[in-house]
């Protein structure tokens, strides 16, 4: 018999104890579970133990974006390596290789003008050719994904780019 936790079953008779719920390492971690075996006499007799589990954690949460859109506007003069955002992504998981959040640009990089920090999140200018132009593209959509990697969860966020023109 159980004492002190619905999440665990004891077989009445067998002592086999089975997980009734999912458990879940960022909720609780740790189980003290008191067993008790009774005797049928009259009147019964009673001796207790305790289980002690453990609960490790696996990569079963997803990074989430601080923000659903985040915007930047440049100069169209602004050369190779101007800061663009900053984007931040938060994991739920305890363990360091479940929470670490890796950054990709997914989609919108026309011309491969950004870059982003796989660590870090910065998104900046970076292009070997021709610099921006605000009448050819007056504005960037930039799909940025936070990917936890060891069971490949992710989730996109938007980064909304425009260009201004310079009084030259
Ligand atoms: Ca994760
Ligand atoms: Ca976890």
């Amino acid at each position: 018999m159980l004492k002190s936790s619905s999440r665990f079953v004891a077989t009445a008779t067998s002592g086999v104890i089975t997980l009734r719920q999912k458990l879940d390492h960022e909720t609780k971690d740790f189980y003290n579970i008191t067993i008790a075996a009774r005797d049928l006499g009259s009147p019964a007799l009673s001796g207790y133990t305790s289980l002690l589990v453990t609960v490790s954690d696996v990569d079963d949460n997803a990074p989430v974006f601080h923000e659903d859109k985040y915007a930047a506007s440049l100069l169209e003069n602004a050369t190779a390596g101007t800061f663009v955002a900053q984007v931040n992504a938060t994991d739920m998981d305890a363990d360091e290789a479940h929470k670490t959040v890796y950054y990709s640009i997914d989609g919108g990089n026309y011309e491969r003008k950004f870059v982003i920090g796989e660590l870090n999140g910065t998104v900046y200018l970076n292009w070997s050719g021709d610099g921006l132009d605000r009448e050819k593209v007056p504005e960037y959509t930039l799909t940025v994904a936070a990917i936890s990697r060891v069971n490949n969860t992710e989730q996109k966020s938007t980064v909304l780019v425009s260009t201004e023109g310079v009084i030259s």
